[in-house]
Protein backbone atom coordinates (compact mmCIF):
# COMPACT_ATOMS: atom_id res chain seq x y z
CA UNK A 1 0.00 0.00 0.00
CA UNK A 2 1.74 3.46 -1.02
CA UNK A 3 0.81 6.17 1.18
CA UNK A 4 0.60 10.11 -0.17
CA UNK A 5 -0.10 12.91 2.00
CA UNK A 6 -1.15 16.48 0.70
CA UNK A 7 -0.77 19.74 2.64
CA UNK A 8 -4.18 21.74 1.32
CA UNK A 9 -5.55 24.77 1.43
CA UNK A 10 -8.76 25.54 -0.26
CA UNK A 11 -9.44 26.16 -3.94
CA UNK A 12 -6.00 25.47 -5.49
CA UNK A 13 -5.50 22.10 -3.24
CA UNK A 14 -8.53 20.51 -3.95
CA UNK A 15 -8.00 21.12 -7.57
CA UNK A 16 -5.28 19.59 -6.98
CA UNK A 17 -6.96 16.49 -5.59
CA UNK A 18 -8.87 16.10 -8.04
CA UNK A 19 -6.12 15.65 -10.58
CA UNK A 20 -4.19 13.48 -8.61
CA UNK A 21 -6.87 11.22 -7.58
CA UNK A 22 -7.48 11.30 -11.71
CA UNK A 23 -3.89 9.82 -11.84
CA UNK A 24 -4.48 7.07 -9.78
CA UNK A 25 -7.44 6.11 -11.29
CA UNK A 26 -6.14 5.93 -14.71
CA UNK A 27 -2.54 4.33 -13.76
CA UNK A 28 -0.94 7.33 -14.88
CA UNK A 29 0.90 7.88 -11.62
CA UNK A 30 4.66 6.32 -11.96
CA UNK A 31 5.55 3.60 -9.08
CA UNK A 32 2.22 3.09 -7.64
CA UNK A 33 2.78 -0.35 -6.27
CA UNK A 34 1.25 -3.35 -7.59
CA UNK A 35 -1.75 -3.97 -6.07
CA UNK A 36 -2.48 -0.25 -7.12
CA UNK A 37 -3.82 0.35 -3.98
CA UNK A 38 -3.14 4.05 -3.09
CA UNK A 39 -4.37 5.87 0.04
CA UNK A 40 -4.23 10.02 0.09
CA UNK A 41 -4.32 11.69 3.54
CA UNK A 42 -5.35 15.14 2.88
CA UNK A 43 -3.91 17.35 5.70
CA UNK A 44 -6.11 20.37 5.66
CA UNK A 45 -5.76 24.01 6.64
CA UNK A 46 -8.09 25.19 9.36
CA UNK A 47 -6.74 29.01 9.93
CA UNK A 48 -9.62 30.06 7.09
CA UNK A 49 -12.48 28.80 9.46
CA UNK A 50 -14.99 31.01 11.64
CA UNK A 51 -17.71 31.27 13.47
CA UNK A 52 -20.46 33.67 11.83
CA UNK A 53 -24.59 33.77 12.51
CA UNK A 54 -23.69 31.18 15.55
CA UNK A 55 -22.41 28.38 13.00
CA UNK A 56 -18.83 27.48 12.26
CA UNK A 57 -17.58 27.23 8.68
CA UNK A 58 -14.59 25.57 7.57
CA UNK A 59 -13.69 26.64 4.53
CA UNK A 60 -11.14 24.92 3.39
CA UNK A 61 -12.32 21.39 4.98
CA UNK A 62 -15.66 22.17 3.04
CA UNK A 63 -14.14 23.21 -0.37
CA UNK A 64 -12.12 19.39 -0.50
CA UNK A 65 -14.73 17.48 0.76
CA UNK A 66 -17.40 19.14 -1.91
CA UNK A 67 -14.63 19.29 -4.76
CA UNK A 68 -13.98 15.62 -4.34
CA UNK A 69 -17.62 14.84 -3.22
CA UNK A 70 -18.31 16.52 -6.62
CA UNK A 71 -21.13 18.98 -4.67
CA UNK A 72 -18.61 22.16 -5.05
CA UNK A 73 -19.84 24.89 -7.98
CA UNK A 74 -16.64 24.76 -10.02
CA UNK A 75 -17.35 28.53 -11.25
CA UNK A 76 -17.45 30.17 -7.81
CA UNK A 77 -14.76 27.66 -6.58
CA UNK A 78 -16.58 27.07 -3.13
CA UNK A 79 -19.86 26.35 -1.85
CA UNK A 80 -22.32 23.89 -3.28
CA UNK A 81 -23.39 23.73 -6.72
CA UNK A 82 -27.36 23.77 -7.96
CA UNK A 83 -27.13 26.35 -4.40
CA UNK A 84 -30.29 29.00 -3.47
CA UNK A 85 -29.37 31.82 -1.32
CA UNK A 86 -32.81 32.22 0.72
CA UNK A 87 -31.46 32.34 4.09
CA UNK A 88 -28.53 34.70 3.04
CA UNK A 89 -31.71 37.29 1.78
CA UNK A 90 -33.50 36.53 4.87
CA UNK A 91 -30.69 37.50 6.63
CA UNK A 92 -29.92 40.54 4.94
CA UNK A 93 -33.29 41.36 5.42
CA UNK A 94 -33.05 41.20 9.25
CA UNK A 95 -29.86 43.53 8.62
CA UNK A 96 -27.96 41.08 10.32
CA UNK A 97 -24.00 41.69 10.27
CA UNK A 98 -21.95 39.63 8.00
CA UNK A 99 -23.81 38.59 4.89
CA UNK A 100 -21.04 39.46 2.84
CA UNK A 101 -20.07 35.97 3.54
CA UNK A 102 -22.59 34.73 1.40
CA UNK A 103 -23.93 31.37 2.90
CA UNK A 104 -26.11 29.44 0.47
CA UNK A 105 -28.72 26.94 1.59
CA UNK A 106 -27.39 24.09 0.86
CA UNK A 107 -24.05 24.94 2.61
CA UNK A 108 -25.64 26.17 5.83
CA UNK A 109 -26.90 22.14 6.62
CA UNK A 110 -23.31 21.23 6.42
CA UNK A 111 -22.39 23.78 8.80
CA UNK A 112 -25.80 23.28 11.02
CA UNK A 113 -24.61 19.02 11.07
CA UNK A 114 -20.87 20.41 12.06
CA UNK A 115 -21.82 23.32 14.77
CA UNK A 116 -24.20 21.01 16.29
CA UNK A 117 -21.69 17.57 16.79
CA UNK A 118 -19.04 20.52 17.79
CA UNK A 119 -21.40 21.66 20.63
CA UNK A 120 -22.17 17.88 21.62
CA UNK A 121 -18.58 17.79 22.03
CA UNK A 122 -17.28 15.77 19.35
CA UNK A 123 -13.49 16.76 18.18
CA UNK A 124 -13.67 18.60 14.48
CA UNK A 125 -11.47 15.93 13.03
CA UNK A 126 -14.59 13.61 14.29
CA UNK A 127 -17.17 15.85 12.62
CA UNK A 128 -15.23 16.09 9.65
CA UNK A 129 -14.81 12.14 9.10
CA UNK A 130 -18.67 12.10 9.59
CA UNK A 131 -19.50 14.55 7.07
CA UNK A 132 -17.38 12.79 4.59
CA UNK A 133 -19.79 9.61 5.64
CA UNK A 134 -21.86 11.61 3.05
CA UNK A 135 -19.50 12.56 0.53
CA UNK A 136 -16.95 9.98 -0.14
CA UNK A 137 -14.08 12.20 -1.12
CA UNK A 138 -12.28 8.75 -1.80
CA UNK A 139 -9.44 10.48 0.35
CA UNK A 140 -8.98 10.48 4.62
CA UNK A 141 -9.49 14.56 5.32
CA UNK A 142 -7.79 15.67 8.10
CA UNK A 143 -7.98 18.71 10.15
CA UNK A 144 -4.67 20.59 10.61
CA UNK A 145 -4.98 20.69 14.38
CA UNK A 146 -8.53 20.15 16.56
CA UNK A 147 -7.88 23.35 18.29
CA UNK A 148 -9.18 26.78 16.85
CA UNK A 149 -7.15 28.68 14.95
CA UNK A 150 -7.92 31.91 13.09
CA UNK A 151 -5.62 33.78 10.65
CA UNK A 152 -6.17 37.80 11.15
CA UNK A 153 -4.66 40.53 8.62
CA UNK A 154 -3.72 43.63 9.99
CA UNK A 155 -4.58 46.72 7.70
CA UNK A 156 -3.90 50.15 7.36
CA UNK A 157 -6.51 52.51 8.60
CA UNK A 158 -6.00 55.81 9.42
CA UNK A 159 -9.07 56.02 11.39
CA UNK A 160 -8.21 54.14 13.96
CA UNK A 161 -5.46 55.83 16.63
CA UNK A 162 -2.95 53.00 15.90
CA UNK A 163 -3.07 53.35 12.14
CA UNK A 164 -4.10 49.74 12.06
CA UNK A 165 -7.33 47.70 12.26
CA UNK A 166 -7.36 43.86 12.19
CA UNK A 167 -9.93 41.86 10.35
CA UNK A 168 -10.24 38.02 10.09
CA UNK A 169 -8.71 36.79 6.75
CA UNK A 170 -12.56 36.44 5.35
CA UNK A 171 -13.13 39.98 5.75
CA UNK A 172 -10.02 40.82 4.72
CA UNK A 173 -10.25 38.07 1.17
CA UNK A 174 -14.12 38.58 0.93
CA UNK A 175 -15.12 41.60 2.34
CA UNK A 176 -12.12 43.87 1.28
CA UNK A 177 -11.05 41.58 -1.58
CA UNK A 178 -7.61 41.69 -0.73
CA UNK A 179 -7.39 45.17 -2.17
CA UNK A 180 -5.53 46.71 0.38
CA UNK A 181 -1.57 45.52 1.50
CA UNK A 182 -1.72 42.93 4.52
CA UNK A 183 0.71 44.57 6.59
CA UNK A 184 1.02 41.81 9.01
CA UNK A 185 -0.44 38.12 8.89
CA UNK A 186 -0.82 37.02 12.55
CA UNK A 187 -2.31 33.28 13.02
CA UNK A 188 -4.35 33.48 16.26
CA UNK A 189 -4.10 30.58 18.35
CA UNK A 190 -1.18 28.87 16.20
CA UNK A 191 1.16 28.29 19.26
CA UNK A 192 -1.24 26.25 21.44
CA UNK A 193 -2.94 24.08 18.41
CA UNK A 194 -1.82 20.40 18.16
CA UNK A 195 -1.96 18.41 15.09
CA UNK A 196 -5.16 16.35 14.90
CA UNK A 197 -5.06 12.63 15.29
CA UNK A 198 -3.73 11.00 12.52
CA UNK A 199 -1.75 13.96 11.22
CA UNK A 200 2.13 13.42 12.34
CA UNK A 201 1.36 9.32 11.09
CA UNK A 202 0.24 10.33 7.70
CA UNK A 203 3.37 12.79 7.12
CA UNK A 204 5.91 10.13 9.18
CA UNK A 205 4.75 7.05 7.45
CA UNK A 206 3.88 8.59 4.23
CA UNK A 207 5.79 7.71 1.02
CA UNK A 208 5.49 10.60 -0.76
CA UNK A 209 4.38 14.42 0.69
CA UNK A 210 3.10 16.72 -1.38
CA UNK A 211 2.54 20.42 -1.10
CA UNK A 212 0.16 21.37 -3.65
CA UNK A 213 -0.32 24.80 -5.33
CA UNK A 214 -1.87 26.17 -2.14
CA UNK A 215 -1.14 29.52 -1.07
CA UNK A 216 2.29 28.87 0.72
CA UNK A 217 1.31 32.31 3.79
CA UNK A 218 -2.38 31.23 5.12
CA UNK A 219 -2.60 27.24 3.77
CA UNK A 220 0.59 25.67 3.86
CA UNK A 221 2.67 28.22 5.68
CA UNK A 222 -0.35 27.50 8.35
CA UNK A 223 -0.70 24.28 8.50
CA UNK A 224 3.50 23.26 8.69
CA UNK A 225 3.02 26.58 12.07
CA UNK A 226 1.12 23.81 14.00
CA UNK A 227 3.60 23.16 16.13
CA UNK A 228 4.93 19.23 15.56
CA UNK A 229 3.80 19.06 12.01
CA UNK A 230 7.05 21.18 10.34
CA UNK A 231 9.34 19.02 12.07
CA UNK A 232 7.09 16.01 10.75
CA UNK A 233 7.37 16.96 7.76
CA UNK A 234 11.46 17.44 7.60
CA UNK A 235 12.03 14.14 9.47
CA UNK A 236 9.94 12.02 7.56
CA UNK A 237 11.55 9.46 5.50
CA UNK A 238 9.08 10.45 2.28
CA UNK A 239 10.11 12.68 -0.62
CA UNK A 240 8.56 16.19 -0.28
CA UNK A 241 8.09 17.71 -3.65
CA UNK A 242 6.14 20.74 -4.31
CA UNK A 243 3.73 22.64 -6.98
CA UNK A 244 4.47 26.23 -7.68
CA UNK A 245 0.97 28.72 -6.79
CA UNK A 246 2.78 31.33 -8.59
CA UNK A 247 2.40 31.01 -12.75
CA UNK A 248 4.40 33.61 -14.52
CA UNK A 249 4.81 36.03 -11.51
CA UNK A 250 1.90 35.81 -10.17
CA UNK A 251 -0.75 33.91 -8.16
CA UNK A 252 -3.51 31.88 -10.33
CA UNK A 253 -6.33 32.77 -8.33
CA UNK A 254 -6.29 33.72 -4.69
CA UNK A 255 -4.31 36.08 -3.09
CA UNK A 256 -0.93 34.89 -2.66
CA UNK A 257 0.58 38.13 -4.38
CA UNK A 258 -0.59 40.42 -1.44
CA UNK A 259 0.58 37.90 1.71
CA UNK A 260 3.97 37.19 -0.24
CA UNK A 261 4.80 40.64 0.11
CA UNK A 262 3.34 40.69 3.63
CA UNK A 263 6.42 38.31 4.73
CA UNK A 264 8.78 39.35 2.27
CA UNK A 265 9.05 36.80 -0.11
CA UNK A 266 9.18 37.02 -3.89
CA UNK A 267 6.34 36.48 -5.80
CA UNK A 268 7.46 34.48 -8.34
CA UNK A 269 7.32 30.32 -8.31
CA UNK A 270 11.43 30.80 -7.69
CA UNK A 271 10.64 32.98 -4.83
CA UNK A 272 8.18 30.25 -3.04
CA UNK A 273 10.43 27.42 -4.03
CA UNK A 274 13.27 29.03 -2.19
CA UNK A 275 11.21 30.16 0.96
CA UNK A 276 9.90 26.22 1.22
CA UNK A 277 13.89 25.71 0.91
CA UNK A 278 15.69 22.83 0.16
CA UNK A 279 15.64 19.47 2.60
CA UNK A 280 19.65 19.00 2.68
CA UNK A 281 19.56 22.63 4.00
CA UNK A 282 16.95 22.31 6.82
CA UNK A 283 14.42 23.35 4.19
CA UNK A 284 11.10 21.13 2.97
CA UNK A 285 11.65 20.45 -0.27
CA UNK A 286 13.37 17.47 -2.27
CA UNK A 287 11.45 18.76 -5.44
CA UNK A 288 10.04 21.79 -6.86
CA UNK A 289 7.57 22.17 -10.04
CA UNK A 290 7.53 25.31 -11.75
CA UNK A 291 5.57 26.33 -14.89
CA UNK A 292 7.14 26.60 -18.06
CA UNK A 293 6.86 30.08 -18.61
CA UNK A 294 9.13 30.58 -14.86
CA UNK A 295 11.74 27.65 -16.64
CA UNK A 296 14.09 30.83 -16.06
CA UNK A 297 13.87 30.33 -11.66
CA UNK A 298 16.01 26.95 -12.52
CA UNK A 299 19.20 27.78 -12.03
CA UNK A 300 18.66 29.36 -8.85
CA UNK A 301 16.46 26.89 -7.20
CA UNK A 302 19.16 24.04 -7.97
CA UNK A 303 21.67 26.23 -6.98
CA UNK A 304 19.60 25.75 -4.02
CA UNK A 305 19.88 21.90 -3.73
CA UNK A 306 16.44 21.70 -4.73
CA UNK A 307 15.97 19.19 -7.57
CA UNK A 308 13.56 21.35 -9.97
CA UNK A 309 11.92 20.90 -13.39
CA UNK A 310 9.47 23.27 -15.69
CA UNK A 311 6.26 21.56 -16.59
CA UNK A 312 2.90 23.08 -17.84
CA UNK A 313 1.11 23.76 -14.11
CA UNK A 314 -2.45 25.46 -15.00
CA UNK A 315 -4.99 22.66 -13.74
CA UNK A 316 -7.29 23.30 -17.09
CA UNK A 317 -8.82 19.87 -16.17
CA UNK A 318 -8.16 16.72 -14.18
CA UNK A 319 -6.14 15.17 -17.07
CA UNK A 320 -3.86 18.11 -17.14
CA UNK A 321 -3.73 17.85 -13.59
CA UNK A 322 -3.08 14.12 -13.53
CA UNK A 323 -0.18 15.59 -15.27
CA UNK A 324 1.30 17.31 -12.83
CA UNK A 325 1.06 14.67 -10.27
CA UNK A 326 2.74 12.38 -12.55
CA UNK A 327 5.03 14.83 -12.91
CA UNK A 328 5.64 15.58 -9.46
CA UNK A 329 5.93 11.80 -8.67
CA UNK A 330 8.49 11.27 -11.52
CA UNK A 331 10.43 14.16 -10.27
CA UNK A 332 11.30 12.77 -7.16
CA UNK A 333 11.23 9.17 -7.65
N1 LIG B 1 -15.60 33.51 -1.07
C1 LIG B 1 -16.07 34.69 -1.59
O1 LIG B 1 -15.35 35.30 -2.39
N2 LIG B 1 -17.28 35.19 -1.25
C2 LIG B 1 -18.10 34.56 -0.37
O2 LIG B 1 -19.20 35.07 -0.06
C3 LIG B 1 -17.66 33.30 0.20
C4 LIG B 1 -18.46 32.57 1.07
C5 LIG B 1 -18.02 31.29 1.49
C6 LIG B 1 -18.83 30.49 2.28
C7 LIG B 1 -18.40 29.22 2.67
C8 LIG B 1 -17.15 28.75 2.27
O3 LIG B 1 -16.73 27.51 2.63
C9 LIG B 1 -16.31 29.55 1.47
C10 LIG B 1 -16.74 30.82 1.09
N3 LIG B 1 -15.93 31.63 0.28
C11 LIG B 1 -16.39 32.83 -0.20
C12 LIG B 1 -14.59 31.20 -0.15
C13 LIG B 1 -13.57 31.33 0.97
O4 LIG B 1 -13.30 32.64 1.29
C14 LIG B 1 -12.31 30.60 0.44
O5 LIG B 1 -12.73 29.31 0.10
C15 LIG B 1 -11.18 30.33 1.40
O6 LIG B 1 -11.36 30.76 2.64
C16 LIG B 1 -9.91 30.85 0.78
O7 LIG B 1 -9.15 29.72 0.46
Amino acid sequence: MQKITVLSGGYGGATFLRGLRHALRTGLLPGADSSGEVEVTVVSNTADDLWIHGLKVCPDLDTVMYTLGDGLDTERGWGRRDETWSIKEELSAYGVEGTWFGLGDRDVATHLVRTQMMEAGYPLSQVTEALCRRWQPGVRLLPMTDDRVETHIAVADDQSPSGRRVVHFQEYWVRMRAMVPAEAVVVVGLEGSSPAPGVLEAIGGADLVVLPPSNPVVSVGTILGVPGIRDAVLATGAPVVGLSPIVGGTHVRGMAHQLLDAIGVEVSAGGVGLHYGARGEGGLLDGWLVDRRDAHHLPALAAAGIRAAAVPLMMTSPEATAAMAAAAVELVS
